[in-house]
């Protein structure tokens, strides 16, 4: 079974304010700012609207549209709700993101009287309990299912039953199968091959020739087989925050209070997760959109605030003394993560005071906001980004909270 929550960030928002019900709207930002559309409310999307489209072209192609800027902990709180809901269902649940998740449901017939009976028990708890609704698809497979799901939508419910993948999915545009981007659907269409049927006949030495490795598996998804299982997350490989200026600057006092900003929250993520890391990368966007990453590895791994802005500020000296554009986009991040508790460097006084320092702001700061207690270098950042008792409201909240 996949499930996915309609249009999830809007729905969020239309639930706290009933006036929104029934219009188009969008969640992103102002339709001045730079940013992008995150959820497009379906009245929006008859306009045109989807997600990732840039907002001022959204509010050309839509001005009645209400724009709202959104606000991330609700939609990560409904979110976990979301989940708990899934999980009393199947303790085989694979999330995915923030609203969709699949779920392990082989067996459960004898219980709900059948799968179908079951997928709607879940969209009316979902309903009930969060007042979102979702969309499920059923089949024999992951890739199946996840299209049906989307092809259901809204509030839709779809079992294609066993044997019937394949004619399910050969209709329909081959940038429906999940996997196959911008990228590989030009290609495909250059080769003449517009729908999964298609793709699903092309012989299999022959994809191969075009797509490599990936070609195999572009053939068996074509042909609606996935014997994939669902599988509970991994822990987190990395932990980043970016975001983008509302212009682009070459001003080093801005660029390195956003850098430490940005590094405090990779910081308390980390820590709140009881991990450390080998690994810092520092990424920058230029006025031209050329972007670089620049990593440096450390040891002992590390998890304190100080060092993840002492090696961001030494790759970004770096890095602008290489080329003299304006930033558009910065953004920093921490990989190669081990436990916590494997790498105590507590003979060095200075790291165990940078220990102690860290954690008494990580509790002050779960307890009253992230910007209830700052560093002097961040304070500057009052005259750039609105503040929030969360902390402050970047372009992009949904990578830099
Ligand atoms: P989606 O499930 O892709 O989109 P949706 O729930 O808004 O709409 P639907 O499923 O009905 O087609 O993504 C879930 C949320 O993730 C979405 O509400 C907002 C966020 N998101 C972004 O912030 N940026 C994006 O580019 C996308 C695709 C989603
Ligand atoms: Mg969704």
């Amino acid at each position: 079974m996949h499930i996915d929550l309609d249009a999830f960030f809007v729905s969020v928002e239309q639930r706290e304010n009933p006036e929104l019900k029934g219009k188009p709207v969008v969640v992103g930002g102002r339709p001045e700012g730079r940013g992008v559309v995150a959820s497009a409310s379906y009245e929006a999307r008859a306009f045109g609207l989807h997600a990732g489209m840039p907002l001022a072209t959204a509010s050309r192609l839509c001005p009645q549209a209400i724009f709202i800027e959104g606000s991330f902990p609700k939609y990560r709180e409904a979110s976990q709700r979301f989940m708990t809901i899934l999980a009393d269902f199947s303790p085989d649940i694979e999330p995915l993101g923030l609203d969709e998740a699949y779920l392990d449901v082989t067996g459960f017939e004898s219980i709900y009287g059948s799968i179908h009976q079951m997928a709607v028990k879940i969209k009316q708890r979902i309903k009930a309990e969060l007042g979102l609704s979702a969309s499920v698809g059923i089949a024999s497979g992951k890739i199946v299912a996840k299209v049906a799901s989307e092809l259901s939508k809204p509030d839709g419910l779809v079992k294609v039953a066993g044997g019937e993948e394949r004619s399910f999915l050969a209709p329909l545009p081959v940038a429906k199968l999940p996997g196959i981007g911008r990228k590989t659907e030009q290609k495909l269409n250059a080769l003449g091959i517009n729908t999964i049927g298609e793709l699903s006949s092309m012989p299999l030495d022959a994809l191969k020739s075009h797509f490599g490795a990936s070609g195999e598996v572009l053939h068996r998804f074509a042909n609606g087989i996935d014997d994939r299982e669902v599988e509970p997350p991994a822990p987190a490989k990395q932990i980043s925050r970016e975001t983008t200026f509302s212009r682009d600057t070459t001003d080093r006092s801005q660029l390195k209070a956003t850098l430490r900003y940005l590094g405090e929250r990779v910081g308390a993520d980390l820590r709140q997760r009881g991990k450390r890391a080998r690994c810092l990368t520092l990424k920058l966007r230029y006025a031209d959109f050329t972007t670089i990453t620049r990593r440096h590895t450390l040891s002992p791994a590390f998890d304190s605030d100080q060092t993840i802005f002492d090696t961001g500020v030494m790759l970004l000296k770096k890095a602008l003394s290489q080329e003299k554009q304006p930033v558009r986009l910065i953004g920093i991040g921490v990989a190669e993560l081990v436990e916590s508790g494997s790498q105590l460097d507590m003979l060095d006084p200075s790291a165990r005071r940078q220990e102690q320092l860290d954690r008494a702001i990580d509790r002050i700061r779960n307890k009253y906001g992230f910007t209830a207690i700052q560093t002097g270098r961040t304070l500057q950042l009052k005259d750039i980004f609105p503040e929030t008792g969360e902390g402050y409201k970047l372009q992009t909240p949904s990578l830099s909270r």
